[in-house]
Order: C-alpha cells, then sequence, then structure tokens
C-alpha cells in the first residue's frame, strides 16, 4: 500500500457524563481522528489524547505538532507491505506514543480491508467475541455510587472498576462490597498514592478485589514492586507500562501481576501485540484498557481483545456508556450476559458516520504527497 493522503481532525464529543479521576474531570472527550488513503481505500484510526496532560505527557496539541510535522511527512508517499514498517520509521522519534499510535491504527485497518479480513483476523486474534467490564468515575457520595453500579450491573458488565484517590478508597471498594457482594471488583488510582499509603492500600486487601490498578507514580516500576510484596491484591500496572521492554522489566522486578495494555499508551497496535506475547510467554494476564475512545478507538480495541492472553475483562463498553450519538455505525453495543460480538467484515468493522464527524470537529487538515 503506498499512502497518498492523510487527513487529520480535531473532534470534541460531549460525554453523557463527566468522567472524574484522581487527575481531574472531562466533560467533553477532545481527541484527534486519523484517515490515511491508499488510491482511494480509507483506513481510520484514533488518538485518545486528552486536552490536558494529566493522564500522560500528550495533549491534543502535541499529537497534532507531532502528527503534522514527523510523523505524516514519514508515511506520505511511501510504499509499505505491513503496518509493523512504521514502528522502525518511527523509532528515531521519542515518545509521543498515543500520536505514533494513530497513524499506525489507520494503516492497520487500511491493511485489513485489502486483505478482506476483519482488523481482529489481521492481528491474529481468534475470539467472536470480548467480556466487557466498565469504569466508573469518582462520584458525589456513596448512594450515587451504588446507584451506578447497581444500573451497569443490571445491563450485564462482566467487572466493575472503581477509580479511587485519598479521601475516595476504602469507603467505596467497601459500600459496594456489602451491597453486591463477591462481583468481579477492582479499583484504579490512576497513581495517586506513595508508599506511605501502605496501611491504606493493605486494608483494601480484605475486599478481596481482582487487582489495585496503578497505585503509584506514573512512572514508577520499583516502588510498585516493593509495594507488592506487601499486597496479597495483585498490582496491575497502566501509566508504567509504554513498550514490552517496560512490561519485561515490570514483570522482571515483580512491579505487578496483571498489566493493562492500552493500544494508544505504548504507540500503537504492533508494540500492543508484542506486549499481549510477551506476557502470555511469562504467565501474566493482561485485559485491554480504555481512553474514553468513540467508535474508531473502540473499534481497534475490540480488536487486540480478541487476542487469547486478553482473559480478563477489559474497559471497552458500549458505545452508550459513553455517547448520546456516536460517531460509528453500527454502535458498539453489549450482550445481556456482558459481550462484545467481533465483527467479521473487512477492516475495523463499523462504518465512520461522516456528518457526525463533521458535527463534532473543531479543525481539519489534509496532506497530500
Ligand atoms: O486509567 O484507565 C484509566 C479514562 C481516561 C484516562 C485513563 C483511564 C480511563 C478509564 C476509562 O479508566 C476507561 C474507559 O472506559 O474508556
Ligand atoms: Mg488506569
Amino acid at each position: 500500500m503506498r499512502i497518498d493522503q492523510v487527513i487529520l481532525r480535531h473532534l470534541k464529543m460531549p460525554l453523557k457524563s463527566p468522567f472524574e479521576t484522581s487527575f481531574g474531570r472531562e466533560e467533553d472527550r477532545e481527541f484527534i481522528l486519523v484517515e490515511a488513503y491508499a488510491g482511494g481505500r480509507p483506513g481510520y484510526a484514533e488518538v485518545p489524547v486528552m486536552a490536558a496532560p494529566l493522564y500522560n505527557e500528550e495533549t491534543v496539541g502535541t499529537a497534532w505538532h507531532v502528527l503534522r510535522d514527523f510523523l505524516v511527512p514519514l508515511v506520505l508517499g511511501r510504499e509499505m507491505e505491513r503496518p509493523e514498517e512504521t514502528r522502525e520509521l518511527f523509532r528515531p522519534i521519542r515518545r509521543h506514543n498515543m500520536a505514533k499510535s494513530g497513524i499506525e491504527g489507520a494503516l492497520w485497518d487500511l491493511y485489513a480491508r485489502e486483505k478482506g479480513v476483519p482488523l481482529a483476523r489481521a492481528l491474529g486474534g481468534e475470539k467472536e467475541r470480548i467480556a466487557v467490564g466498565v469504569s466508573i468515575g469518582i462520584q458525589e457520595n456513596l448512594s450515587a455510587l451504588l446507584k451506578t453500579v447497581e444500573g451497569f450491573l443490571a445491563e450485564g458488565y462482566r467487572r466493575i472498576k472503581v477509580k479511587i484517590k485519598p479521601g475516595w478508597d476504602v469507603k467505596p471498594v467497601e459500600a459496594i462490597r456489602t451491597a453486591f457482594g463477591p462481583i468481579p471488583l477492582m479499583a484504579d488510582a490512576n497513581s495517586a498514592y506513595t508508599l506511605g499509603d501502605l496501611p491504606m492500600l493493605q486494608e483494601l486487601d480484605q475486599y478481596d478485589l481482582m487487582m489495585i490498578e496503578q497505585p503509584l507514580a506514573h512512572d514508577d516500576i520499583v516502588d510498585h514492586a516493593r509495594l507488592q510484596t506487601h499486597l496479597k491484591t495483585p498490582i496491575c500496572l497502566d501509566e508504567s507500562i509504554h513498550s514490552a521492554a517496560d512490561a519485561r522489566k515490570a514483570v522482571e522486578l515483580g512491579s505487578c501481576r496483571i498489566i493493562n495494555i492500552k493500544i494508544s499508551r505504548v504507540g500503537g497496535l504492533s508494540e500492543a501485540k508484542k506486549i499481549h506475547d510477551l506476557c502470555q510467554e511469562r504467565g501474566i494476564p493482561v485485559w485491554c484498557g480504555g481512553m474514553l475512545e468513540s467508535g474508531i478507538g473502540r473499534a481497534h480495541n475490540i480488536a487486540i481483545t480478541t487476542l487469547p492472553n486478553f482473559t480478563l475483562p477489559g474497559d471497552t463498553s458500549a458505545s452508550a456508556r459513553y455517547w448520546e450519538e456516536d460517531i460509528i455505525a453500527p454502535e458498539v453495543t453489549m450482550t445481556d450476559d456482558g459481550y462484545i460480538e467481533v465483527p467479521q467484515i473487512p477492516g475495523l468493522g463499523f462504518r465512520p458516520i461522516p456528518e457526525r464527524i463533521t458535527r463534532f470537529q473543531v479543525r481539519e487538515e489534509t496532506f497530500r504527497e
């Protein structure tokens, strides 16, 4: 495939309800869509950056700059056999993983369409449906939280994840256990604690959580290893893992027993697959994290989750959990028993809806060779 055109679109979509974590509160989701063309055939992907650098260092502004000035020029006019070739092309450019993942993702969709296979199959995934969990932001109070959890359990979600932060940790977990018993439950701290919080983290041990996600600093794997020796609950790393090399070091140090793989955080589908393979060899289960993606990013998450070592329900919930109107057709739906059916048509498996994309678009730029 020879990439002859790339279009970047900055979108701003209103979330159904605000999403609050230990690092901030989102009411609108701003992100970038990438469209890459080879001889009229398109490929689509999403760069799920945040508007502000509070989850990682990237923003819509940095990703746009790096895409326009560095990554797009590297692929325009280039003949490529496989999407993995972008790894070598992008290697001199340090970090900016989310920006990189957008180009590589669009090429994966294009590649799968060209081969006439679903994206999941192009990646080597075999599952026909994936198990679905839901990530619940910090709520106003415990009764609002319990109502929210009750609603998602009634919809069929197979795992509940609650966001925690200092002052909102043991109480919400205890309240959910008391109200709902032994449901699959976990907590995500988004780096809100330090080793000084060991007593509180040990207190969480009694609630039989599936895991605690990223309790300590976003760039740490050393203190996490120390923490894991003092906890029964498995630690899962999110923010600290940017590559298969990071994953190997964290596993060898004992910094985690589970890894959350986000395609964007690790720089694209190829690196995500490498982390999956490494974890499979080392007996470390993985699951697919989310970044409140639109349907385009969600479709990529569904595809990667079909690989065999994605054994735990992920954060790829149905479109309706986030959006009044998603930008794809059909939208992503979940069965009553908490699964998403993997599309069986070529490429990412959902059609982008141009009128909706235009409605949410705040900026557009086209690049031609
Ligand atoms: O830490 O997993 C996270 C959303 C934005 C940024 C970071 C995270 C999250 C979520 C939501 O937990 C996952 C989703 O539903 O897409
Ligand atoms: Mg997380």
